[in-house]
């Protein structure tokens, strides 16, 4: 920007010229006609205006307490006063050390290893590695493809990205890592639209996972990669049964399964862990987002107990040659801490379990609307896909997303789809609002 300009108080002018390339957005639409935030506090965003945003996306999947909870920035204002930084190679600080055994607290049993990474895609890409190198590690070095999902998001890694199943993220990026697969996704307006919670048909679209196994032998085959509930594809809720399923074909053969639990994970299905909440568990889980509540970047591999033995069984040294600068940073693990305490104190991380039913009649009251081809919801995790408009894919769900912005209400347009993932402590008057604000944008949508 040419400009200093007071905080808050971006001219348009500036913006047209930014210096800021912005992440996964159309820059020159956005820099003509920019949507601000500039404080946040609870359930509300304000604009530099001062306009009122209530939030209905937590951030970006992130902010599951709400914004700017005195405790977490209390202990991240100490923190950074204490101690910046410190290496975590061959060093290490107690904060980490505290951190991971507060997350192995409220992991599933078994899972009392916790590898900390600064994002989603960084979990992703390092749950990829883990599994690679645990087959390696126990003589099984044949075992190096990864087999992702369609619609599948893992972040926009190298890893991630190639076991990524969302076409627009890797088209422009050349062939990806080498040895990946897709299963097919598990979305089926068909049979399964506008159903509240786990759809009833679907299980068998685990098979596909055998299908993989045909073509390329399974004892090459690492891991298979899922989100439990796809999160950026649009919330497809995995039918009664698939989960299980695919960890049944997965033992059946070898093969890790690793869940990506980015959006699911910290409260958001009900219980810490959507494996908690399936009753199926993985072998590897990613995390990052509601982790530290949004408020500093950090993400972590949480591995099953068997798989961090494997590696320690190896003759004395580095175990792994793998890390960041900032795995375990001081500032993240301070705003951890301080997460799960808030997340303890006000009983977040099962309150969607006693939201859902209330979250589940509102957002299914759209059906009927114009436009409105399914309805879903799991947890506080919901969507309501739209017809696309013809020869304009996305543009209805774009426009809805505005008119309910400027409606006073934040939700997540993806496709033709509208997302919806409120902090989770939200309440029922909130959750009302969010839906009546859609469905009156709806009524002015061609
Ligand atoms: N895995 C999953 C399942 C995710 O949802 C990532 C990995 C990557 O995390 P990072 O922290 O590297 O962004 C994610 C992130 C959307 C949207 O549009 C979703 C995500 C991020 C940004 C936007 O729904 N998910
Ligand atoms: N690139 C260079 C030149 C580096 O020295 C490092 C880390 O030392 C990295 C990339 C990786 O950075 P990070 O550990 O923050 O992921």
């Amino acid at each position: 920007m040419n400009k200093r300009a007071e905080p808050g108080a971006i001219s348009t002018v500036d913006l047209e010229q930014a210096a800021f390339w912005m992440p996964f957005t159309a820059n020159r639409q956005f820099k003509k006609t920019p949507r601000l935030l500039a404080r946040a506090e609870g359930m509300y965003y304000w604009t530099p205006e001062g306009r009122q945003v209530l939030d209905g996306t937590s951030g970006l999947w992130c902010v599951n307490a709400g914004h700017c909870r005195p405790r977490i920035v209390e202990a991240v204002q100490k923190q950074v006063a204490q101690m910046d930084f410190a290496p975590t190679f061959q060093m290490g600080h107690p904060v980490a050390f505290e951190f991971a055994e507060r997350l192995a607290r409220i992991a599933p049993g078994g899972f009392s290893r916790v590898f900390f990474t600064n994002s989603g895609s960084e979990s992703a890409d390092t749950a990829l590695k883990i599994a690679l190198a645990y087959h390696r590690a126990r003589g099984e070095a044949q075992r190096i493809r990864l087999i992702g999902r369609q619609r599948g998001y893992h972040g926009v890694n190298f890893g991630g990205m190639s076991v990524g199943g969302i076409g627009a993220n890797r088209k422009a990026f050349g062939p990806g890592v080498a040895a990946v697969d897709h299963i097919a996704h598990t979305h089926d307006l068909q049979r399964n639209a506008f159903s509240r919670g786990q759809p009833q048909a679907g299980a068998e679209f685990a098979d596909d996972l055998e299908r993989i196994c045909t073509l390329h032998d399974p004892s090459t085959i690492a891991a298979v990669i899922v989100e439990p509930v796809a999160g950026s594809a649009g919330v497809l809720v995995p039918p009664q049964g698939y989960l299980q399923r695919l960890r049944e074909i997965c033992n059946r053969h070898g093969i890790l399964l690793i869940f990506d639990e980015v959006i699911t994970g910290f409260g958001r299905l009900g219980q810490p862990f959507a494996s908690q909440r399936f009753g199926v568990l993985p072998d590897l889980f990613t995390t990052a987002k509601g982790m530290t509540n949004g408020t500093v970047p950090m993400g972590a591999v949480f591995a099953k107990d068997s798989i961090y033995d494997t590696f320690m069984d190896a003759p004395e040294g580095i175990e792994l040659f793998h890390g960041y600068t900032y795995s375990g940073h001081p500032l993240a693990c301070a705003a951890g801490i301080a997460t799960l305490d808030t997340y303890a104190e006000e009983g977040l991380l099962t309150r969607a379990g006693s939201l859902e039913k209330i979250f589940e009649e509102r957002i299914h009251s759209l059906k009927g609307e114009r436009h409105v081809v399914d309805v879903r919801n799991c947890g506080l995790m919901g969507a309501v896909e739209l017809e696309p408009r013809a020869g304009k894919p996305g543009a209805r769900a774009y426009e809805t997303f505005l008119k309910v912005f400027e409606a006073g209400v934040l939700v997540r347009w993806t496709g033709d789809i509208l997302a919806f993932s409120p902090p989770l402590i939200v309440e029922s008057a909130q959750i009302e609002r969010i839906f009546d604000t859609v469905r009156e944008a709806l009524k002015t949508v061609d």
